[in-house]
């Protein structure tokens, strides 16, 4: 057998973050424990339990709220350096609004991220993965334009009492499932299916929710507490299907409806709604006899509070498409809808392999396409992956040679952006166990942990990608040969 040469220039620096991402709902359960206030997500799973794939709910999900000793074991067995999770807005305030602070809930957070501290692993705090009170949904949600200062108070609110140990945070994980899934269409809480005009009111009001979030945290916190705010949004990669103009300009306006609505009121100089969408969606608008664009403008004043509101940029990133003129590839959406809007197609090969989920393929070096463009447009910035990660099926078991297979290309790909000079600072790996995969239930598996959530407790096992993700960890280099010879864990 051959030495094997470790290409000592393709480690990971020591300083670089390794994780794991969750959320709350899709791990806490515990959904009315002490206090608790209902979210949107709750009500639409009470309600209509038919629109989740297996029926299943989020009522225990992994039961985190009773088992957080048991995550942050888990988490000192895979050796991480950080911690990404969420807060369920309304176990902190049941009603939405700060004048009602359920004490128990700040104990629950409190005690979780004490805990991570005690062994040095650093919390990465999401203001908000999707779990509304369901008392703001009632007054519109994001729709209101209100709605940002309620998220600036609820924000304010973490920072003051969590701030001393957290000095990550995320405003909104995700605008576009929240806008266009959420409002837009009808893939997520609310269902609102409101396709005209939903996903761009919704889209205007989050990032100046985020923007007065972010500069409560420069003005008021972040002199003493000295950590940093930014936000999350999806970013997957979508190039052209070929070199044709067509397919370039249909990518560009892919992107732009994709991730650049929410990317470029906030990343780029002159701050505002991408230019090309934008003008499509007037003159669509105009056409289609609204007296005005359905896509809402920013004042001045909006505009210049929202650009440059950021210290880093997180980026969810799973897989790739293609965009393609081409007759058989062509969608055909709502009319009038965000994607009719950009008129853009997208498909993705038949020879890419699949997971477990109908979206996600292992796609070629997407990490290095996406983030390159990414520094390209918007500078020499600070960049997290704050989720990546692979799905198997219930039944797939311990031994996921497909996830291994996904987050070592993964990986080699987010090194390559670090050679091109893109400055990527951290990864987290979604996620650190099965948990509740929102329309899909408990259909879909993205855990490094499987859990049996047939058991009353809920207990938790290393897949074998949890070895070889340990293994990255602490060698900061990806060995393609490494085998686990067990599947016991330990803490090193
Ligand atoms: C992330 O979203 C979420 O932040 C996380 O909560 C979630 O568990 C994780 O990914 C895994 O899904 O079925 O064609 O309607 C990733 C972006 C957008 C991917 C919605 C799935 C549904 C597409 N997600 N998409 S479809």
């Amino acid at each position: 057998c051959t030495a094997k040469t470790v290409r000592q220039d393709r480690r990971f620096p020591d300083d670089f973050i390794f994780g794991t991402a969750t959320a709350s709902y899709q791990i806490e359960g515990g959904w009315e424990a002490d206090g608790k206030g209902e979210n949107i997500w709750d009500y639409m799973t009470h309600n209509k339990p038919e629109v989740i794939k297996d029926m299943t709910n989020g009522d225990i999900a992994a039961d985190t709220y009773n088992n957080y000793k048991r995550d942050v074991e888990m988490m000192r067995e895979l050796g991480l350096d950080a911690y990404r999770f969420s807060l369920s807005w309304a176990r902190l305030l049941p009603d939405g609004f700060t004048n009602n602070v359920n004490e128990a809930g700040v104990t629950f957070y409190n005690n979780y991220i004490d805990e991570m501290i005690k062994y040095n692993i650093q919390p990465m705090v999401t203001l908000y993965h999707w779990d509304l009170p369901q008392k703001l949904q009632e007054l519109g949600g994001f729709v209101n334009p209100l709605f940002t200062d309620w998220f600036e108070d609820y924000a304010r609110l973490a920072f003051e009492r969590f701030g001393d140990r957290v000095k990550f945070w995320i405003t909104f994980n995700e605008p576009r499932e929240i806008c266009y899934e959420g409002y837009g269409a009808a893939t997520k809480a609310p269902i609102l299916n409101a396709t005209a005009v939903g996903t761009y009111l919704c889209a205007k009001n989050l990032v100046i929710a985020h923007a007065k979030a972010y500069h409560a945290y420069v003005k008021d916190f972040k002199p003493n507490q000295n950590g940093q705010c930014g936000i999350t949004i999806s970013v997957n990669w979508f190039g052209p299907a070929t070199d044709s103009e067509e397919d370039h300009i249909m990518a560009e306006l892919r992107r732009q409806a994709e991730w650049g609505l929410y990317a470029e009121p906030i990343f780029s100089q002159q701050g505002g709604f991408p230019k090309e969408l934008s003008e499509r969606v007037a003159e669509k608008s105009a056409k289609q006899g609204y007296a005005s664009s359905r896509m809402p403008s920013f004042t001045d004043e909006e505009r210049d509070l929202v650009r440059g509101s950021f210290d880093f940029f997180g980026v969810n990133h799973y897989t790739a498409f293609l965009a393609s003129a081409a007759k058989e590839h062509k969608t055909y959406y709502p009319v009038p809808s965000l994607y009719d809007d950009s008129d853009s197609s997208t498909y993705t090969p038949d020879d890419w392999p699949k997971s477990a989920s109908g979206w996600l393929k292992l796609a070629p070096n997407s990490i290095f396409d996406a983030f390159t463009f990414l520094r390209n447009k918007y500078g020499d910035i600070d960049f997290y992956v704050t989720e990546n990660g692979w799905s198997t099926s219930p039944t797939a078991g311990l031994i996921d040679d497909d996830r291994v297979r996904y987050y070592r290309a993964a990986l080699n790909s987010l090194l390559d952006a670090r050679e091109a000079g893109v400055n990527i600072k951290g990864y987290m790996a979604w996620s650190l166990m099965d948990n509740f995969e929102w329309m899909e239930g408990i259909t879909e598996r993205f855990g490094l942990y499987e859990v049996d959530f047939e058991d009353p407790a809920r207990s938790r096992t290393p897949r074998k990608s949890a070895f070889v993700y340990k293994h990255i960890i602490k060698n900061r280099y990806i060995d393609s040969d490494y085998k686990p010879e067990s599947l016991t864990m330990t803490i090193d």
